[in-house]
């Protein structure tokens, strides 16, 4: 008798310390390491590339920088570890790095079988395709016959796979392992076509000699919702990186900017921004950080609009349009969840 009790209370004492420790987790990780790992791509201009100093710059390098200012009060205690495609799961699920934050769909496989979990989408995407204009082909509908360059382990390859059969098209795609083949296969003549998301056919194009020499057919062929991911079963530190990036968003909705933000915090009246800011209330602990997170991360890196217009706006390199990555309120689909 006095042993089963024994056996019940080691179980008991087992899976409490292990729920905690699952708790503690990522969190308590950087804390102590003082810095954030982050995964980025192999070096896409616009979306994470090193600058002329090795700085590594970009929007999906934006988002994990304003989550190491909450966390770490500095949006320079980062390492940087670029990731081929296929290597963007499994980096996270393993515990190699803290937060994916590179170009990646959010799909069902990877969210419920493949040990990591989405946070907010960054990004609203899809994927189209390029052609040299000089090969005089217009639309997507005459891509039969063609041969199209396509990085392995993405959506983008089991997109063109089912275009092709819903189409009845004979297509074959060249599949190459890292980006830098795959464009480099494309532009020296191997491929007809290059296919990925349009943000990075519109980012690959500025790379060219010559971009007005190749154009982007304007057929999108699937959603590709973009959104950092963390490793599965870190609730906590899936919040994190989830409502700093709602935060983001949020901030771009109250016009609180990289700029305002300190005069905001002391003097708006409007009582969602005083939360927001920390100036009432303890939202912070909600996600075990103090209540100056949020302003810490929109002083390093702006809001949402400001991130998104250093990297793709009118006055960026690349010029990509808002489109569906508008605020709700002028048409588009980012809808920031009530921070209370
Ligand atoms: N959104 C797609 C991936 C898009 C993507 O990352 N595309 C390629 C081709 S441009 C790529 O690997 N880019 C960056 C790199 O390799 O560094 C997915 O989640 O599977």
């Amino acid at each position: 008798m006095k042993a089963r009790w024994l056996f019940i209370l080691v179980l008991v004492l087992v899976v409490v310390f292990s729920g905690t420790q699952a708790f503690a987790g990522i969190l308590a990780d950087v804390k102590a390491k003082g810095f954030l790992t982050l995964g980025v791509s192999e070096g896409v201009p616009g979306f994470s590339i090193p600058d002329s100093s090795g700085r590594w710059v970009g929007f999906d390098v934006d988002m994990g920088r304003a989550v190491a200012a909450a966390v770490l009060g500095d949006a320079e205690k980062m390492k940087f570890v670029p990731l081929a495609s296929k290597q963007k799961i499994v980096a996270v699920s393993s515990g190699q790095v803290d937060i994916t934050s590179r170009t990646t769909t959010w799909t069902m496989k990877r969210d419920a079988k493949q040990g990591v979990d989405f946070t907010a989408i960054v990004f609203y995407d899809g994927q189209g395709f390029m052609v040299p204009k000089k090969s005089g082909v217009t639309s997507a509908k005459q891509l039969d016959g063609a041969t199209i360059c396509v990085t392995a382990g993405t959506t983008t390859e089991l997109n063109l796979a089912d275009y092709a059969r819903a189409n009845g098209f004979k297509i074959e795609a060249v599949v190459f392992d890292g980006k830098k083949e795959a464009f480099g296969a494309y532009t020296s003549g191997r491929c007809d076509v290059f296919t990925t998301d349009v943000s990075q056919l519109a980012s690959w194009r500025t790379t060219v000699a010559d971009p007005t020499s190749h154009i982007i057919l304007p057929e999108i062929i699937s959603k590709e919702p973009l959104a950092p991911l963390v490793r599965h079963g870190d609730n906590q530190w899936k919040d994190i990186v989830t409502w700093v990036i709602i935060g983001l968003v949020g901030a771009e909705e109250h016009g609180i900017t990289k700029a305002n933000v300190m005069s905001m915090k002391e003097k708006s009246k409007n009582p969602v921004i005083q939360r927001m800011l920390g100036a009432t209330g303890d939202v912070g602990s909600f996600l075990g950080l103090d209540n100056d997170w949020l302003v810490r991360a929109i002083k390093a890196v702006g809001n949402y609009g400001e991130i998104y217009d250093r990297h793709f706006g009118p006055k960026s390199k690349l010029k990509i349009p808002r489109g569906l990555n508008k605020q709700w309120k002028d048409g588009g689909l980012l809808y920031a969840p009530p921070i209370r």
